[in-house]
């Protein structure tokens, strides 16, 4: 049986594509808009009403690209009033870099935002246990390579469900409680690498929402049965399917909704991690504040795994507001266009499109929430590189972090040593601070990349370089 057989078979699918994303959008424009009016000192101008996205592939394609956005919805502070009226000075600075016109900019800046909150000292649920993540020093790896600067790994794997986007399950879920778009009992469905899945499973789990979860083939079995014990449903979707082909795990989660919509209206919602500010908003207010806090705002670069985007936007752009000099480097691996484009100097990188083996990070569009015009250069990364390095932070620096983290350390590598895609940024110096973020834990890879047999399958390392000890304890 085929996947699309496996979920026609479970779900019927009668019902034409409802232009679920545009709604995604319309909330979070609307929900923007009432904080733009209770926070007047610090919010941009007003926003036009919002038209409906045409149905398909055309509505995906729209989202990725900024500037049709902008086309469709009059998103600008108006054009009567000098940006800095209706900005702080440090927002209008920021707002300035960007240029003055693009939507996720002003929603990031606008909010609604949310107040750092340290961890209780007795967490209500396990919610209370996502966020305030330490930041550790990396020793021994930075040696290796011969790198001066300190090089500090925000280690996200200590979260409730074990990943950065336990924060975004939490923030989505809660942000649209708030607006009164989701109730206790409705249906969350998602289209996903895995950790958002398991992060809204959690939140699922505790507050009472069914989560069904659209997963790519490629993602790890100790995923699926993580999703699994939190109560989520997972149909698996073929990872060679391009995003917006109707086998895509984005296409079937829409298909789902509108089904479970056709049968009891307004129960199933899609939040949407790839257009739903509250995901860059979650590190907007929470990561990128934590880091602030953590390091007395001394930080002079930051290097970012890249999936959706919203780690990467979210912090960038409140570390830019604070620290105008920081220097943003996004990591995407060799395979996935995030990379690709035309810069604002007018430089240009490519990429062509082709499978890979680190989960979370990549993709074959630019998602909404990915503000690319934040990253000052990139970095890309390889299988190998990578996951010899995430075993190498396991190994030597005692950090059970998952595969993204193996490429962002090693970017991280490359790019304080001035190696980078475009060429543009300097290396630090041995004053300097370079903070990375680690996004996931090794349990999600007890199978994949942590088990020399899958690391020598896979021809990411020569059979005769195991650490395999299991002979020895059996004979002794
Ligand atoms: O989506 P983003 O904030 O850009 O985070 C990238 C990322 C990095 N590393 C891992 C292990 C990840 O799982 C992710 C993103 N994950 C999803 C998009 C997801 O659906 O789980």
């Amino acid at each position: 049986m085929t996947n699309m057989e496996y979920v026609t078979s479970a779900i019927t699918l009668d019902g034409d594509p409802v232009g679920g994303m545009g709604l995604v959008f319309a909330v979070g424009v609307l929900f923007s808009a009432v904080a733009i009016a209770a926070h007047r000192s610090t919010a941009v101008g007003s926003r036009s009403s919002v038209g409906e996205h045409e149905n398909g592939a055309a509505e995906w394609m729209e989202h990725a690209n900024h500037s049709d956005l902008r086309n469709q919805y009059d998103l600008r502070p108006r054009q009567n009033q000098n940006t800095t009226d209706i900005l702080s000075q440090n927002d209008a600075m920021a707002q300035r870099a960007l240029g003055t016109d693009w939507s996720l900019t002003e929603q990031l800046i606008a909010g609604p935002h949310l107040p750092l909150r340290p961890r209780p000292k007795i967490c209500d649920t396990a919610l209370d246990a996502i966020g305030n993540t330490p930041l550790v020093r990396l020793h021994k790896i930075p040696k290796q390579h011969g790198v001066p600067c300190e090089i500090l790994a925000k280690c996200e794997y200590f979260n409730a469900g074990g990943s950065v986007k336990d924060r975004i399950g939490k923030r989505m879920v809660e942000d649209a409680e708030r607006s009164g778009r989701i109730k206790p009992g409705d249906t969350l469905i998602e289209p996903t690498s895995g950790n958002t899945g398991i992060g809204l499973a959690l939140a699922g789990a505790v507050k009472g929402y069914n989560v069904i979860i659209t997963l790519p083939q490629k993602m790890s079995s100790e995923k699926v049965n993580m999703l699994k014990g939190l109560g989520a449903r997972v149909i698996r979707t073929p990872t060679e399917a391009p995003s917006n082909s109707p086998e895509s795990h984005i296409s079937v989660a829409r298909r789902i909704c509108d089904e479970i919509n056709a049968k009891a209206a307004g129960t199933a919602h899609i939040l949407d991690q790839y257009t739903n500010v509250s995901n860059p908003l979650a590190h907007f207010d929470g990561t990128a504040a934590e880091l602030l806090e953590q390091t007395d705002g001394k930080i002079d670069m930051v290097v970012l795994g890249t999936g959706t985007g919203g780690t990467m936007s979210g912090i960038a752009r409140r570390l830019k507001q604070a620290l105008p000099e920081v220097v943003v480097v996004g990591v995407d691996p060799v395979g996935s266009l995030l990379a690709k484009g035309v810069y604002n100097d007018g430089s240009e990188t490519e990429d062509r499109e082709q499978t890979y083996q680190v989960e979370g990070t990549g993709y074959d569009f630019v998602p909404g929430v990915c503000d690319r015009n934040v990253v000052d250069d990139w970095v890309k990364t390889q299988d190998g590189p990578s996951l010899a390095t995430a075993r190498d932070l396991i190994r030597s620096e005692g950090l059970l972090c998952g595969g993204s983290s193996g490429a962002t350390t090693w970017a991280a590598m490359q790019a304080v040593q001035g190696k980078t895609l475009l060429g543009k940024v300097k290396p630090l110096r041995s004053d300097q601070r370079c903070v990375i973020l680690l996004p996931d834990s090794t349990r999600n890879y007890m199978t994949k990349f942590l088990s020399d047999d899958w690391m020598v399958a896979n021809k990411l390392m020569p059979a005769d370089v195991t650490h395999d000890t299991e002979g020895v304890a059996a004979s002794a």
